[in-house]
């Protein structure tokens, strides 16, 4: 890792290495696959994208200390594949500009499991581990769906 990169740059290269691996996943995804679950309870194919594509807000609005976005549930794989497109350019972007000093700061979170206060960067290492757990969930779910080729769990380029 270049120790030359603020600590933001630094996040978002990890967090592109799943998504990149993510976007290609999801390109494979069936159509006839989108309202499938693996169990009642599961989100769906399509809801598990949707997911993954917007909630990094969650974390980027604790920094910002602002609501979280939620944009509408897109009805198609088709749709949803755009707006994990769009998302992951924008959430890129603001991750990327984020300075040293701001991600020092202590900030606190509210998550479906309980309320942290941490550094800033200590939360956006958290959209890391969302994205790797949900990625590594949707490629079971590929698996299911009988897609026979699927990309590796990061992308190596990156
Ligand atoms: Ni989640």
């Amino acid at each position: 890792v270049n120790t030359e990169l603020t600590l933001a740059k630094q996040v978002v290269r990890r967090w592109k290495m799943h998504r990149h691996a993510l976007t290609a996943l999801a390109d494979k995804l069936p159509e006839s696959g989108a309202s499938w679950r693996p169990w009642p309870e599961a989100m769906s194919t399509l809801e598990l994208v949707y997911h993954l594509a917007w909630t990094p807000d969650v974390f980027i609005a604790a920094i910002e200390g602002r609501e979280r976005r939620i944009p509408p549930i897109p009805s198609t794989l088709q749709e949803a594949r755009a707006l994990l497109a769009q998302l992951t350019k924008e959430h890129g972007d603001k991750l990327a500009g984020f300075d040293d000093t701001l991600l020092r700061k202590q900030t606190t979170i509210t998550l479906s499991a309980g309320t942290i206060t941490e550094p800033g960067v200590e939360i956006l290492h958290r959209i890391i581990g969302h994205e790797a757990h949900h990625k590594g969930q949707l490629f079971t779910y590929a698996r299911l769906l009988n897609v026979a080729e699927l990309p590796f769990y990061v992308d190596l380029s990156v």
